[in-house]
């Protein structure tokens, strides 16, 4: 059985993928119905916010009677309140399942669909590939248990962790290949941050649709290219409260989340990088690595933001994935 919820969870987990980024701040789901042979009869996903879940989707597609006495596998615990759409665990009483097999419980407090379906009868086993479930909806419940965006900070380095020269020369660490790929990142979040110092350092353009600036003593020259394209929100020391004499980060972040910004991409210096680590406010680090030395101590790295004196103290990465890029090598992170 074990190995079976597994394969079928797994099958859940690909389904929900198709709905990535289409379903923020809501998350991506995807179900299997198995007749009581153990027949596969059904598959949906959520495709788009306020559309149908997956469960409804999934099983508007069969006959009533068609899954009665079978399995119902879905990576999130079912709905049980009125939202957008009506809840899920009531079209799954009505089919009649016999047996509802979930990878996580909702974090969305007004979801009690496994108390639901217990009460009417159903059998469930919650917690399959829950790490993996975890995983895969890590931005709507970082979205739904914080009330702030998802932040991935991406920086790209030498060998040796540097950004830049002494003199801030970085054109360029890494590849072309590696350089397109960040393009393609970027449309996959809602907003790109960036640093005043990053903004008159570099003058990037960093096209996208919304972009947010941190700007405590609006330093940045009217004319720099980032204003060219996009709306911008510059946050500065007028529309921003300060924490230790610096923009507090945090209500920035919130601030963005009420504007209907769900994951956020930060490209900056070891500054904000710094700052934003040690508060706590990053989620993901995606670092690309080119294979160089720059084997200068005062060449500005990636992260600077504390004065450490053991490595205990060090911050505790897990990388998640690794791919190569040309001859830059990408590492993805969560922060833990
Ligand atoms: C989804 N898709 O497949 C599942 C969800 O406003 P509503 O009716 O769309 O409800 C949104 C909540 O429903 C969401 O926060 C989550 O707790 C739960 N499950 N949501 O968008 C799905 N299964
Ligand atoms: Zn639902």
């Amino acid at each position: 059985m074990k190995n079976l919820d597994e394969k079928y969870m797994k099958e859940c987990f690909k389904l929900a993928l198709k709905g990535q980024n289409k379903t923020t701040p809501n998350p991506i789901v995807g179900c299997v119905v198995l007749n009581k042979n153990g027949k596969v009869v059904s598959k949906g996903y959520h495709k788009r916010y306020g559309e149908y879940h997956a469960e409804r989707n999934a099983l508007l597609k069969l006959k009533n009677n068609e899954a009665e006495g079978g399995t119902l596998y879905v990576n999130l615990e079912p709905c049980s309140h009125y939202g957008k759409t009506p809840p899920c665990v009531d079209i799954i009483l009505e089919h009649k399942i016999k047996r509802v097999v979930i990878g996580m419980r909702d974090v969305n407090p007004e979801v009690n669909g496994i108390k639901k379906l217990e009460e009417a009868g159903i059998e469930v086993t919650c917690g399959v590939l829950k790490e993996e479930a975890e995983h895969l909806n890590r931005v709507f419940i970082k979205n739904m248990t914080k009330k702030l965006p998802y932040v991935v900070l991406k920086t790209a380095t030498t060998m040796d962790g540097k950004i830049s020269t002494k003199t801030g020369d970085s054109k360029w660490i890494t590849s072309e290949v590696a350089r397109a790929e960040v393009y393609k990142m970027r449309k996959d979040f809602d907003c790109i941050m960036t640093s005043s110092n990053t903004v008159i350092a570099d003058n990037p353009s960093m096209v996208h649709k919304f972009k947010c600036i941190l700007d405590k003593n609006s330093r940045i020259p009217k004319n720099s290219k980032i204003f060219e394209q996009g709306e911008i929100y510059v946050a500065t020391k007028d529309n921003t409260p300060l924490k230790d004499g610096y923009l507090d980060l945090k209500s920035v972040l919130e601030n963005l989340f009420n504007r209907g910004i769900y994951t956020v991409f930060v490209e900056c210096g070891g500054t904000l990088a710094g700052a934003l680590l040690k508060e706590n406010l990053i989620d993901e680090v995606y670092q690309f690595i080119a294979p160089k030395i720059l084997n200068d101590n005062s060449g500005k790295s990636c992260f600077n933001g504390n004065n450490i004196l053991k490595i205990s103290e060090a911050r505790p990465l897990k990388i998640y994935s690794t791919k190569m890029f040309g001859d830059d090598i990408l590492l993805k992170y969560k922060v833990l």
